[in-house]
């Protein structure tokens, strides 16, 4: 049976009029355009609210309009008119809402009341919030923290975020994953290493006086948008852009800036990427090493012709350690090994090198397709090594940077949400509340399942998320979390991770962060920290969804209350009433970064937080900027030489914020319609004897014992190196074994699963 999914290719530039016609759309859907026109002019403004979709700068001087299709979106996501009631819960069952897709759950609507779910009618009913606190409470005083399970999304303000580590510390547990553990731990695992700093250099000044900018791994069109802007302003000064990424992204190729509506009525795009290079999943780090070849050899021939050198030999010699180990294994690397791991051929590599070498100031950005491979931290510190060839950490325009994902994750790593314990200032929150805080390493997200799966975990509280949607091996995670004791989420939206249940199970409905927080002084502010390490306020001001939503602060503060023993030095009640004093304790904890924290919440770009590697003083354990060498060449799976194992790629389309669908077209890769497709390339849909339209199964390429399988998803042919495939993330991650992750830092592998693609059963039977 052939079925088509409506897929014509996208031949338009990023923003421009397609992305209007996509908000209008979206905002429709969701009833939100009269509260959404309100308040989209406040996003990312002094004064206004933090863009609760992704974590890019937030300039000084904003366009009159900072926001960008998919921020919009998010707004529209979360200011939507539909409301999950309890009449709602009241209508269908847990078990009927387990066969509902991601997108209508999201549609659903804000919740309003909490709820605790009851296992005789199969039902969430209404609960009281003075219930649901103290019978929380009481499991968990029932509990060994060392099984209870404190997630954080990514989401939450520093306040709230500051507070609930503080809750599960002082219950006595690092259990502290967050999604990070999924994302960018890679980055926080490599660069410490490389440059004795966990977050990136670039800020976004360094745009401005940039010469050249290197792009790996991220998909900047549809989950950074407004990154589109410093691009595009370097792409018209003539700056090269030199895009490494297996799949041909719109929004890496051109732009219209919607806002500008000059451009709009010329239909004038603007080049993003000077050169493309397709590499392929896994590659990167050959990629760089042919680049760094290229370097090297140039470098060798400048010395041994008396011409001015390639390398900043000064930078190398002061500021640097490991250049000879990591040089030779540069030049004992085989051009020939190089092309056949990149994908790319010795001439591509070499052209990336030569515009490298050109340039005085180079930014390395990068996004999941480096973090999520089984090298994933060894991909990271291969950036860094070709930054470091130039000098090009610590410089005015240059320096790395990752793009991080959820709007306030890199920041709820920094006051404290971490499962190693040598990474929060243990000692001083040991002085600051009185208490002796577990030293013992926390749980990240892989060992948080294998623990499930073990019965090691009796309790899960989710800040935000959708732990079950998000992490590999749904279906051996799903069933072994039903045996948990409790599970409590805290949550705007409706969504799977609140269907599949502990024997005890409450879902707490919370305040977003563009309403209004008010509390016994009056509305409230909050803060976030974006990728650039930068620090800003805040302000909600609409409508909460109902009169019975509560801030997140102030159900972590009730939570706790329940739950410890009462601390005179932790005045739970005075922090609800005042964010402010929440500050003043982070300040207290974290005086080096957050020092006159309240004074300075309103400086326009943010305040930045210290970044010793920006001044080259390199906090590692050499005292120097340290090159790296891989441990292989290939950051994916072993390769068995077995041509129909395929590197699957899994991906987030334009029309979602990772497991919150908020439609089924991905405009720029040209879907419609559905999200079951599985992008392959036209030599290996002829090779495997597979057609387009066709509909197949993808089946795991690893024999643990554990068979993966998934059918209905369509083929489309698409520009795509051979061997790798792509399809969507979430829908996507019952593929991935949970053993299948980086190796030092456990974030899932999931931009190479080894897979199988054949034909679906009924087909196959029908052919013959
Ligand atoms: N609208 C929207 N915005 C978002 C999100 C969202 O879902 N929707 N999610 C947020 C979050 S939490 C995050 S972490 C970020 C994610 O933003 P990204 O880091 O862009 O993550 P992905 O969308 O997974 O895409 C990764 C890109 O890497 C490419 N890629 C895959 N494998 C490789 C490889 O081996 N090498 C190279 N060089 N490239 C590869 C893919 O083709 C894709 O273009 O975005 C954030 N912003
Ligand atoms: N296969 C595959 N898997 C992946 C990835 C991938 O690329 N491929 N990416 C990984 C990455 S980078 C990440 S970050 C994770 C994401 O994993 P999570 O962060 O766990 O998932 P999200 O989809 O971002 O969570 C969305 C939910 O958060 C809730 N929410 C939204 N806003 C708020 C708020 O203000 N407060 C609270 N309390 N709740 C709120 C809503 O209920 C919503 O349904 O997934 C990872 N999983
Ligand atoms: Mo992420």
């Amino acid at each position: 049976m052939r079925k088509d999914p409506d897929a014509k290719p996208y031949s338009g530039p990023a923003g421009g009029w397609g992305s209007v016609q996509s908000l209008i759309r979206n905002s429709w859907r969701q009833g939100a355009i009269r509260s959404s026109l309100k308040e989209l002019p406040r996003q990312n403004k002094v004064g206004g609210f933090a863009c609760v979709s992704c974590a890019w700068a937030k300039p000084a001087d904003p366009h009159p309009f900072e926001f960008c299709e998919n921020g919009a979106k998010a707004t529209f996501a979360e200011l939507t008119s539909h409301r999950a009631t309890p009449e709602f819960f009241a209508r269908h069952s847990v078990g009927e809402l387990l066969t509902w897709p991601d997108f209508d759950l999201e549609q659903a609507g804000r919740l309003t009341e909490p709820l605790r779910y009851d296992p005789a009618s199969d039902h969430y009913v209404p609960v009281s919030w003075v219930e649901a606190f103290a019978d929380i409470g009481r499991c968990l005083k029932a509990l060994n923290p060392e099984g209870v399970i404190f997630y954080a999304s990514g989401r939450a303000s520093l306040e709230a975020s500051y507070m609930y580590q503080l809750f599960a510390r002082l219950y006595g547990t690092n259990n502290l994953p967050d999604s990070s553990n999924m994302c960018h731990e890679s980055t926080s695992v490599a660069l410490p290493e490389s440059i004795g700093v966990p977050i990136g250099t670039v800020r976004l000044q360094d745009f401005q006086s940039t010469d050249g900018i290197f792009f790996f791994g991220q998909n900047v069109g549809s989950n950074s948008p407004r990154m589109l802007h410093p691009l595009q302003d370097a792409s018209k000064r003539g700056v090269p852009i030199i895009t490494f990424n297996p799949l041909r992204e719109r929004g890496l190729e051109a732009f219209i800036n919607p806002q500008a509506p000059f451009e709009m009525i010329k239909d004038e795009a603007t080049r993003i990427s000077s050169q493309y290079h397709q590499v392929r999943a896994g590659g990167d780090i050959a990629a760089i090493m042919g680049m760094c070849k290229a370097v090297i050899a140039a470098d060798d021939e400048a010395r041994a012709s008396g011409r001015p050198r390639v390398l900043d030999v000064d930078f190398i010699e002061k500021h640097t350690h490991g250049f000879e180990e990591f040089s030779d294994a540069v030049r004992r690397a085989d051009w020939a090994a190089l092309e056949d791991e990149s994908g790319l051929s010795r001439n591509g590599m070499e052209a990336a090198a030569a515009v490298y070498m050109g340039c005085k100031r180079v930014i390395g950005i990068y996004g999941m397709g480096l973090t999520q491979h089984r090298l994933g931290v060894e991909n990271v510190q291969m950036v860094v090594n070709l930054l470091l060839l130039g000098g090009h950490i610590g410089r005015e325009g240059a320096g790395i940077c990752p793009v991080r994902g959820h709007s306030n994750v890199q920041g709820q790593r920094t006051v404290g949400i971490t499962e190693k314990p040598e990474l929060a200032p243990l000692d001083k929150m040991a002085e600051q509340f009185g208490f002796e805080p577990p030293r013992t390493e926390g749980l990240a997200t892989v060992a948080v399942c294998e623990g499930i799966i073990a019965g090691d975990v009796h309790a899960f509280i989710g800040l935000g998320g959708n732990f079950v949607r998000a992490v590999p091996d749904r279906e051996r995670v799903e069933p072994a979390w039903r045996k948990m004791e409790l599970t409590v989420q805290i949550a705007t939206k409706l969504n799977r991770s609140h269907l599949v249940l502990g024997k005890t199970a409450y879902l707490l409905p919370c305040l977003g962060r563009i309403e209004l927080d008010g509390q016994a002084t009056g509305p409230q502010i909050v803060t976030t920290e974006d990728s650039t390490g930068c620090m800003h306020a805040s302000r909600g001001r609409r409508p909460p969804p109902g009169p019975n939503v509560l801030s997140e602060p102030k159900i972590i503060a009730e939570m706790a209350k329940s739950t410890l023993p009462p601390n005179p030095k932790v005045d739970w009640d005075a922090w609800v009433a005042d964010y402010g004093r929440v500050r003043d304790a982070i300040a207290e904890t974290f005086p080096a970064i957050f020092h006159d924290f309240n004074q300075r919440l309103d400086q326009p770009g943010g305040f930045p937080r210290p970044n010793s590697a920006r001044e080259r003083k390199w906090e590692t354990k050499t005292g120097n900027a340290n090159f790296i060498a891989p441990s292989g060449l290939s950051a994916s799976f072993e390769d068995a030489n077995d041509r129909a194992v395929l590197r699957l790629i899994t991906l987030r389309s334009n029309d979602q914020f990772n497991t919150t669908v908020y439609g089924y077209r991905d405009r720029f890769r040209g879907v419609d319609g559905t999200r079951m497709v599985v992008f392959l390339n036209a030599n290996d849909i002829a090779r495997l004897n597979l057609e387009e339209g066709q509909e197949v199964t993808i089946e795991t390429a690893v024999d643990d014992g554990f068979p993966r399988a998934m059918s209905g998803f369509t083929v489309k042919t698409y520009d795509i190196p051979e061997g790798c495939c792509g399809a969507y993330y979430p829908e996507c991650n019952g593929l991935i074994p949970l053993s299948h992750h980086a190796r030092r830092s456990k974030v899932p592998a999931a931009k190479s699963v080894p897979v199988r693609i054949r034909a679906s059963a009924s087909r196959a039977a029908a052919a013959e």
